[in-house]
């Protein structure tokens, strides 16, 4: 540490999100390996996080933040990861869709969706980029999924629709999982006649809902890494689906114009 170091700039803070994140877990990882001893991770929220990094942008001032691809910050501003030559986040990892055990069996249809739900990250990119730029998350799902038809059409091809049968899914408020569960909903209500209930929740319980049944799915699994643990814990009572987009990052993310590259450079 010491004056003028980049711990002195942003008061040995990174900028974290909820507690329950495997991020978090990962950043306390990363400062005991790195042994960042004076470092605090301040939990808040996925919201939080974005709004402080804005407000440091707008300010031309340093910020550290716990940060994950994808996600609409790297196109709205000039952001990079710090390298990680410990390995302490991991490599890149795949979004997985995980559902209750059972539901193949009582919504054939859904399960069928589910398990052909696949897309990329400029798919969930653009969905999470209209969000951020103030629409409603009900309406960009429904604009990507209208401006999608083929791709969609052929996640639902040949199945029954439902006809009002209700599912839940679970999902944490993070970026990313507000656009894919917000387009999963929209495909299985339009396509499926599914009536689909939304419950936001933390990622334990979310994990746990879908173990327990209380919830029918989720395609907010981060696998292997992010979310090992839960797995670890749960994956034997779930079912797990494979991925749903591959090409995943997490790590310390700070704007451009900070001259730190490395978690390294936090010790100095
Ligand atoms: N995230 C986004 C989550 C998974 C999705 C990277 C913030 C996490 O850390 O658990």
């Amino acid at each position: 540490g010491g004056q003028g170091s980049v711990g002195a700039e942003v008061n040995y803070q990174i900028i974290g999100i909820d507690p329950g994140a495997g991020l978090m877990k990962a950043t306390e990882k990363a400062i005991e390996e790195y042994e960042l001893k004076d470092w605090e991770l301040v939990e808040g929220s996925g919201a939080a996080m974005t709004a402080a990094l804005t407000q440091a942008i707008k300010d031309k001032k340093p910020i550290i933040v716990t940060g994950w691809t994808p996600h609409w910050k790297f196109s709205k501003f000039d952001l990079k990861y710090l390298k990680d030559p410990k390995g302490v986040y991991g490599a890149d990892e795949q979004i997985h869709t995980i559902v209750r055990k059972g539901l193949k069996e009582e919504h054939p249809s859904a399960y069928a969706f589910l398990d052909n739900f696949h897309w990329t990250t400029d798919d969930m990119g653009k969905v999470m980029l209209d969000i951020a730029d103030g629409k409603q998350p009900e309406e960009a799902a429904a604009d990507w999924v209208k401006a999608n038809e083929e791709t969609v059409n052929k996640w639902v091809e040949g199945l029954e629709p439902a006809e009002g049968k209700k599912l839940m899914l679970a999902y944490v408020a993070w970026d990313s999982e507000i656009a894919s569960t917000n387009v999963v909903k929209t495909v299985l209500e339009q396509k499926l006649k599914y009536t689909v209930e939304l419950s936001q929740v933390e990622a334990g319980p979310m994990w746990a809902g879908v173990a327990n049944g209380d919830a029918d799915g989720m395609v907010a699994a981060w696998l292997p890494t992010t979310h090992a643990d839960y797995y670890e814990k749960l994956g034997k009572d779930l079912e797990d689906l494979g991925p749903n987009l591959e090409g995943t990052k997490i790590g310390l993310v700070v704007p451009a114009y900070m001259e730190i590259d490395s978690i390294e450079d936090l010790k100095k």
